[in-house]
């Protein structure tokens, strides 16, 4: 029977401080850890009645991602590894800023408007990341999970798509993969190796790769891989959170947008490097060339090199199957050229957010989708990513040059525009053109064209209480003023 004595007497230790308000984003809740206690509480509360509702295992995710340490955050993760429906995003929010006094009651209506069974069993899984609020907060969940009379099996330290791996597995009886991390490995690996014993490198030396692990749990879990693939791959660690702090100067995020080497990690000329984000869902590439310039190989570039691979595959093979490439407005046009005129791939845009370019990707029997932060596949997983690019490679001889040489990006920049608030800039078009305030995208569109080959928009975050800037033109200097006119348009 529901004890909801229980509850009450389990919420009295993590007590939401009064008039504090956060939202269920893209990324579910991220905020700084001083906030978060009563919300990792109320999230394995949400969780039960979402596994007793769905009848299935709910993970729940702690990690800030790619934030600074200080920061942290949770996120569900829906039966088959997925993100959670948008109406339960909704429950998150109202659930986690009611007051107090408030709690139980919102929690009931919850239930009772899902229609939840509180009779039926509930299990939930918990993974969380390497940051130093992280296992207090797993015991948070852990407290909401019991206080509702849920079971669950703390995972411990994993990456964000292990703990989605572990979901999946749990909710198919083991047809997708056994839900232990040593089950994990295994599936990933023996598919790499698989894979990589067709490509023709006869006396060639196994391969290598640097690996910028942003300090956070991409090394642990890399580390602990490592052996079971490492007859094809040899990989070489930095950032692997012995020294440095969690993605400070290094990691996916600060190598995509500062478009520089992250500190930390010593390159060679001419070979690859990647980055992961400190939750392990994001992967870029780069290589300092014989000059010593850097290149950058983002998320578009991943999907083009994975999207043109599958494509000539079904040729060879005469299968007869649809295949789409989904980007955000952040994709680089050269990117979505390239694939529309040259690939002859069907391109779409949706808005910002895995959870998006996955439901448009489903529409396909194959769907690539990447964000150009690198965020992308079918979790976004940092590591499944790595070993698919560095099988691709390997099968068709290509070095890292050769794949940047496919197209030659637009310069860009994104910048960060503070404003009183953010909700007042509403979006259309998959975000690429601005609805409200009025006469914003007039002004855009003024901006936009005094530069060749440009595009500009802008939106308001998701994660952070900041308006993004985007813009891409002809030339460095272009697009570097575009966005800074453009942001001056938005105050
Ligand atoms: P916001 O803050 O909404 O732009 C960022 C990324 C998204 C996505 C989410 C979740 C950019 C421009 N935005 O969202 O692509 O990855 O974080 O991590 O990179
Ligand atoms: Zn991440």
């Amino acid at each position: 029977d529901m004890d909801l004595d229980a509850v009450t007497k389990y919420s009295a230790l993590h007590i939401k401080p009064s008039g504090l308000i956060l939202q269920y984003g893209t990324a579910g809740f991220r905020a700084k850890a001083e906030h978060l206690d009563h919300v990792m509480f109320r999230m394995g509360l949400l969780a039960v009645l979402r596994s007793k509702q769905t009848k299935s295992t709910i993970g729940v995710m702690v990690t800030a991602s790619h934030n600074p340490e200080e920061d942290n955050g949770v996120k569900l993760v829906d039966p088959l590894g997925e993100m959670l429906a948008a109406s339960w995003e909704e429950h998150a929010t109202c659930l986690t800023n009611a007051e107090q006094q408030d709690m139980l009651r919102v929690l009931m209506d919850i239930s009772e408007k899902e229609a939840v069974n509180l009779q039926q069993d509930a299990f939930v899984v918990i993974g969380r990341d390497t940051r130093p609020s992280s296992e207090k907060f797993s015991q948070c969940v852990i407290d909401g999970v019991t206080a509702l009379g849920g079971q669950f099996h703390d995972y411990g330290l994993l990456t964000t798509p292990q703990l989605h791996y572990m979901v999946c597995c749990q909710n198919t009886n083991g047809q997708y993969g056994k839900a232990t991390i040593e089950g994990y490995y295994q599936k990933l690996s023996q598919a790499f190796m698989e894979l990589t014993k067709q490509a023709s490198c006869s006396g060639d030396e196994r391969r290598s790769l640097q690996v910028d692990c942003a300090n956070g749990i991409g090394a642990l879990k890399l580390r602990e891989m490592e052996h079971y693939f490492s007859q094809g791959l040899s990989v070489q660690l930095f950032n692997d959170g012995t020294k440095g702090k969690l993605n400070l100067l290094c990691g996916a995020d600060f190598v995509k947008s500062h478009q520089k080497p992250p500190q930390g990690m010593e390159m060679k000329r001419n070979e690859r490097c990647c980055s992961f984000d400190g939750d392990a869902d994001r992967i870029v590439y780069y290589y300092h060339d014989a000059d010593g310039h850097f290149h950058l190989i983002d998320g578009d570039k991943i999907a083009t090199l994975i999207s043109s691979f599958l494509k000539e595959l079904l040729l060879e093979i005469g299968e007869n199957l649809n295949i789409g490439v989904i980007q955000t407005a952040y994709a680089n046009g050269s990117s979505t050229r390239y694939l529309e005129e040259v690939m002859k791939v069907p391109v779409y845009c949706t808005k910002t957010g895995v959870k998006h370019l996955h439901h448009k990707a489903q529409e396909f029997d194959i769907g690539v989708y990447f964000e150009a932060n690198g965020h992308g596949t079918a979790t976004g997983d940092a590591i499944s990513d790595m070993l698919v690019i560095e099988a691709i490679l390997a099968l068709k001889g290509l070095t890292v040059q050769q794949w940047d040489a496919l197209y030659m990006d637009l310069p860009n920049r994104q910048l960060k525009v503070k404003v009183a608030d953010r909700q007042v800039i509403s979006t259309t078009d998959a975000e690429r053109r601005a609805v409200t305030p009025p006469g914003l995208q007039e002004a855009i569109n003024d901006l936009v064209k005094k530069y060749r080959l440009s595009r500009a928009f802008v939106r308001p975050s998701g994660t952070e209480d900041i308006v993004r800037v985007y813009a891409e033109a002809d030339s460095q200097e272009s697009a570097d003023s575009l966005a800074h006119e453009v942001s001056l348009a938005v105050f």
